[in-house]
Formats: C-alpha cells, structure tokens, sequence
C-alpha cells in the first residue's frame, strides 16, 4: 500500500468530470487500499478519488473513533434526504480551514461495494455530512464553494502563498 499525494486547492485538477467505475480489477483494489491508507495516515474521516487525481466516482470513509470502520463507495447515488444543519468542515485539499457548511442531518444512498456489488444503506450525523462533502468531490465540488466570496478569496491567497513557500 502507498500514501498518495493529495491536490491541494485550488488546484484546477480538483474540478474535473469524473467518470464512473467499470472495472473491478486488481487496480482499482490497489487504488482503494491506497485511498484508506492515505485516509488513516495524514489522518481523515474521508477522501474522493479526485483529490488523488483520479478521474473515477470513488469515495472512502470512515468516521468510527477506532478508526476501523472503513467504508467504500463506488457510483454513489443520493436516493433521499431530509433535514438541514450547519457543521463544521474541513476537507484533506484545503489544510488547516474550517467552516461551518448547510447540509443534510440524514441521506438515503445507494453505492456499489469494492466488489462491484450494489448496497443501499441511510447515514446521519457527521457520516451523513462526510458522505455529501466526498459525493460534491465528484462533481468537481469543495466545501468552499458554499462559502462566500471574500471567505473563499482568503482561503485560496493564503493557500497559495504556503505552496510558493513550499515550492
Ligand atoms: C470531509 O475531511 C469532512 O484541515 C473530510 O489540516 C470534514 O478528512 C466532512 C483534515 C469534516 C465533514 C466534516 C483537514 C486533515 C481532514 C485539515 C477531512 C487538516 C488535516 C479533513
Ligand atoms: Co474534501
């Protein structure tokens, strides 16, 4: 297993099309494997392929305290959704922000399993959160998008400045 680089915004690559999951080869095994381990290493509650800088619609999470629920999702799909919160957010491209973000308290999704096997399951609370926020990565989306202009402006210069800084 390897711990990928992670885009950091505002990387134009985190805005691409991706495309569906077709194939349930030894590489996409190995692409996941590597997605949870770099989930777990910097450490995150979830990751989108495109943060990886791969174009497919796959998703981990996993927001267990023992850090061993891990959770995979292939084509994802909302199929229902109810309530709306505020929380608070942070995403693996944009280190060291955190806003609080309108979504859903609780979902209704069907996925695809590593396997290639259909799943329908409900989520609620921060797995429900986490699961919309790496759903929107797949349409090129970030959290800051939900932010205002002068917030998002911020976020960017100053992330901007710390990669000139590192290079
Ligand atoms: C998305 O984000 C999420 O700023 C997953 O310096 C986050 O795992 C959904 C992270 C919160 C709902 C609530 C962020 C790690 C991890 C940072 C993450 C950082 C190091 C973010
Ligand atoms: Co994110």
């Amino acid at each position: 297993m390897a711990r990928l680089p992670i885009l950091l915004y505002p990387d134009p690559r985190l805005r691409r099309k991706t495309e569906p999951v077709t194939s349930f080869d030894a590489g996409l095994q190995r692409l996941i494997d590597d997605m949870l381990q770099t989930m777990y290493e910097v450490p995150g509650i979830g990751l989108a392929a495109p943060q990886v800088n791969v174009r497919l619609r796959l998703l981990v999470v996993d927001v267990s305290e023992q850090r061993d629920q891990p959770l995979v999702l292939i084509n994802p799909q909302l199929l229902d959704r109810s309530g709306v919160e505020p929380y608070e957010e942070g995403c693996l491209s944009v280190p060291g922000f955190y806003e609080p973000v309108q979504r859903a308290t609780w979902i209704r999704f069907r996925a695809l399993d590593r396997n290639g096997e259909p799943f329908e399951r409900e989520a609620e609370g921060l797995l429900a959160v986490c699961i919309q926020h790496e759903m929107d990565h797949l349409e090129g989306k970030l959290f800051v998008d939900y932010l205002s202009e002068v917030k998002r402006q911020r976020i960017r210069k100053k992330l901007e400045k710390l990669r000139r800084r590192a290079g």
